[in-house]
């Protein structure tokens, strides 16, 4: 097996280019065509390829050294037919097919000094062919200096900047990301614009004419056209005092397309690099993050109904105002516990998205009232205390019987109908709200539905539920019967369509036709999602909850 010197090929008018990425290591396998480290000027970037296969069987260079045409990359140990190549004889770089460098030279500016609209195209740049553009680092009326950065493009080795050699404002962009182009297409029109040279050249029209005209300073000119055309120079015109783009991701080519494929936005990716610079570590690092739900995206969180302590940029809102509390009086900061947190940002969302409405509505218990009491007191010493709430799920559930589309969910235009009655109630607990789940509640009688509904309570306050405990229900029931209130607006628990609030049942005086009589009333209020119901149909649900609850014999029927 021979060993092989691979160099640094011929790249242009690269002078000393500096080591930014090693892309290989000592053991490695390489192909031909693999890129082995990549270099960067600069205003380009670009990979050193290996032309020949091999072993790479020391590395000779390290991170930070400068490079230069000739310069020894790496020593491998053909394989192949590669082995049999000379290894250093040949004067031309042994290994490292040449990385496709811009040219160095800048193209030639064709520009009036006066002020006026003023083309600028694609200089010369070396041996690159339909280019892709990656990214564009202006837009429409911004003011533009010479040596700015106007366009990034790249090949499959490398990647460069196009800055103007005029400065002006841009009128009109011709190029967007995902075009490809040549030498001399026309990529802005900058009005005001100074040329930096005044050279009374014809501008390239494109094709070998382009590149002739861009290459030979001196060729004759063709006819001008009406606007004036500006040759931006090639990429690499090593010019320190050109201005550094602003906001560029700093990348090289191959992790530039990794990000694309990943579809990762490389300006929200923070470079751990020497000088900033993104490696295909930091892409990974922040795709994990992001798929792990630690990080957002930009996009994402536009996109995202705002969180509990959202700004409400997401929703084209004016921000949240923002207030210096401690200005007015003494204040305590008190972080939020995670339970409010995750049920604050469901809230928001549930709030914002449906369309809900309440119905009110008030249910005559006093039969059933009498009928609770008379059942617990019977049932002391079984230790299972029956409360409203129990014969509400029960009652619920056949209401919901009668009206399935209270027991669906929307799923895109389809609206899913469930065969099945879970019911959750929202349990108030010292980390906040919870919703455990009653399954099957069309199974069970009361007193069993009053046990497990005991049992459910006392494990959300002691935060001990299970997530499959908090999960499946069909229809949300919240109850303030305990506490006091007479009607309120629950948020509905998506994906369910509708939630029953109830509130403290008290006496009150009721027309029975000939007299008012004291019976024991119930305040019901029913959020019900509008594009799944509709008024008229939640009103009747509420009528046949009230009818059930009055006697509770037509559960039965
Ligand atoms: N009217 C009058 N009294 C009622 C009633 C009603 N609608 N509902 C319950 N009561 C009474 C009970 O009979 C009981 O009285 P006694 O102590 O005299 O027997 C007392 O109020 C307490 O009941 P409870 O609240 O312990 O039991 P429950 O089955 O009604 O509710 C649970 C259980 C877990 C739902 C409840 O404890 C709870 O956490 N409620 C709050 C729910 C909540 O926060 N909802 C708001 C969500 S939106 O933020």
């Amino acid at each position: 097996m021979a060993l092989i010197d691979v160099k640094v090929p011929d790249i242009g008018d690269f002078d000393e280019v500096a080591v930014i990425e090693l892309l290989v290591k000592v053991g490695d396998a390489v192909k031909a065509e693999q890129s082995l480290i990549t270099v960067e000027s600069d205003k380009a970037s670009m990979e050193i390829p290996s032309s020949t296969a091999g072993v790479v069987k020391e590395l000779k260079v390290a991170l930070g050294d400068k490079v230069k045409e000739g310069s020894v990359v790496l020593v491998l140990e053909a394989a192949g037919e590669a082995a049999t190549a000379p290894a250093s004889a040949a004067p031309a770089p042994v290994a490292a097919a040449p990385a496709t460098a811009p040219a160095a030279a800048p193209a030639q500016v064709v520009a009036p000094a006066a002020a006026g609209p003023v083309e600028v195209r694609v200089p010369d740049i070396g041996d690159f062919k339909d280019v892709a553009v990656i990214e564009v680092l202006v837009k429409t009326g911004d003011k533009v200096a010479i040596e700015q950065s106007l366009i990034t493009v790249e090949s499959d080795k490398a990647s460069m900047e196009i800055p103007s050699s005029a400065a002006g404002v841009l009128k009109e962009l011709k190029v967007k990301v995902g075009d490809t182009v040549n030498i001399g297409d026309l990529l802005a029109v900058l009005e005001g614009a100074v040329a930096a040279s005044p050279s009374p050249q014809p501008s390239p029209q494109g094709g070998e004419g382009a590149k002739a005209a861009a290459a030979t300073p001196a060729a004759p000119a063709a006819a001008a056209p009406q606007a004036a055309s500006v040759s931006a120079p090639a990429a690499p015109a090593h010019n320190p005092t050109a201005s550094a783009p602003v906001g560029l991701p700093h990348a090289s080519p191959s992790v530039r397309k990794f990000a694309r494929e990943l579809g990762v936005p490389l300006e929200e990716v923070k470079g751990s690099g020497p000088k900033g610079r993104i490696v295909l570590d930091d892409v990974q690092g922040f795709t994990k993050a992001v798929m792990s739900g630690a990080t957002q995206t930009r996009a994402q969180a536009a996109r995202a109904p705002a969180s509990a302590g959202g700004d409400g940029a997401g929703l084209g809102l004016i921000p949240w105002p923002k207030v210096d509390f401690a200005k007015f009086g003494p204040i305590e900061r008190k972080e939020m516990g995670r339970i409010k947190k995750i049920s604050g940002a469901n809230l928001l969302r549930n709030a914002v998205m449906i369309p809900a409405v309440t119905n009110h509505d008030d249910a005559d218990i006093t039969d059933l009232e009498a009928f609770r009491v008379a059942t617990n007191k019977e049932n002391e010493k079984s230790g299972v205390k029956v409360t409203m709430l129990a014969f509400l799920i029960k009652a619920c559930v056949a209401a919901l019987k009668k009206f399935p589309e209270f027991n669906s969910s929307l799923d895109g235009d389809a609206l899913v109908l469930k065969n099945y009655w879970h019911i959750g109630f929202a349990a108030d607990t010292p980390n906040g709200l919870m919703v455990p789940v009653l399954k099957d509640a069309d199974k069970k009688g009361v007193l069993q539905i009053s046990q497990e509904m005991g049992e459910l309570a006392k494990k959300a306050r002691e935060g001990k539920l299970s997530p499959a405990e908090m999960s499946g229900a069909t229809f949300t029931i919240s109850s303030l019967g305990g506490i006091g209130g007479r009607y309120f607006t629950p948020i509905i628990n998506a994906p369910e369509v509708a939630i029953l609030g109830v509130c403290k049942s008290q006496m009150e005086p009721v027309w029975d036709g000939k007299a008012f009589v004291p019976r024991l009333m119930l305040p019901l209020s029913l959020t019900w999602d509008h594009r799944v119901i509709d008024g008229a149909a939640a009103a009747r649900f509420n009528a046949y909850l009230g009818q059930i609850l009055g006697d509770f014999r037509r559960v039965l029927l």
